[in-house]
C-alpha cells in the first residue's frame, strides 16, 4: 500500500483537504484516503490504524473539524507519526478544531498543522519530509519544490515603477 495515508472525519472535509491531494500528488507521492470517525466509527477507526503498520504505511495525516479528536485518537493507537489538519467550522472558523487538535497530553504527539487549505497543504509537504529522510528520489523532487517555490516568490519581487504607479491608483 502507499507509505501516506490520510483520514478525514468527514466527506465533507475532502474541499479542504484537495489541498493535501494535490500537493502529494505533485510530489508523486501515492496515498490512500479513508472516512473515519473517531466519534461515529471509532470501532472500524480502531481496525484500520492497526492494519496500517503491517500494510506499509509510515505516515498518517489526519483532517478533522470541530470536536477534532481524531488525530489526537489516531496518535494514541499508533507509533506512527502523525499530522493534523484543523478543518473550519462555521461557528468558530476552525479555532475550535485547531484547540482540540494541538492541544494534547504529553507523550501523545500530533504534528499540528495551520487551520483550513494552507494547512491541508502544509500535511502533505511534511509527509514528504519525513518520508524524504529515506528516500532520495523523493528528497530530490521535494527540493525542487522548494526552489520553484523560492523563484516564484523572488519573481513577484522585481516590480517596474510602471506596475508601482498602476497599483497605486
Ligand atoms: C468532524 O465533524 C469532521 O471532521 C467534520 O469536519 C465535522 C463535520 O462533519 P459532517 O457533519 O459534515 O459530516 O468529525
Amino acid at each position: 500500500m502507499s507509505k501516506v495515508t490520510v483520514i478525514m472525519g468527514s466527506r465533507s472535509d475532502a474541499s479542504i483537504m484537495s489541498a493535501a491531494f494535490s500537493t502529494l500528488n505533485e510530489l508523486g507521492l501515492s496515498f490512500e484516503v479513508r472516512v473515519l470517525s473517531a466519534h461515529r466509527a471509532p470501532r472500524a477507526l480502531i481496525e484500520y490504524v492497526d492494519s496500517l503498520p503491517e500494510r506499509g504505511c509510515q505516515v498518517i495525516i489526519a483532517a478533522a473539524g470541530g470536536a477534532a479528536h481524531l488525530p489526537g485518537v489516531i496518535a494514541g493507537l499508533t507509533d506512527l507519526p502523525v499530522i493534523g489538519v484543523p478543518i473550519p467550522t462555521k461557528m468558530m472558523g476552525g479555532l475550535d478544531s485547531l484547540l482540540s487538535i494541538v492541544q494534547m497530553p504529553g507523550g501523545v504527539p500530533v504534528a499540528t498543522m495551520a487551520t483550513d487549505r494552507a494547512g491541508a497543504k502544509n500535511s502533505a509537504l511534511y509527509a514528504a519530509r519525513i518520508l524524504a529522510l529515506a528516500d532520495d528520489e523523493l528528497a530530490g523532487r521535494l527540493a525542487e519544490y522548494n526552489r520553484k517555490q523560492t523563484d516564484n516568490v523572488v519573481r513577484q519581487q522585481i516590480f517596474g515603477s510602471d506596475e508601482i504607479a498602476a497599483s497605486e491608483t
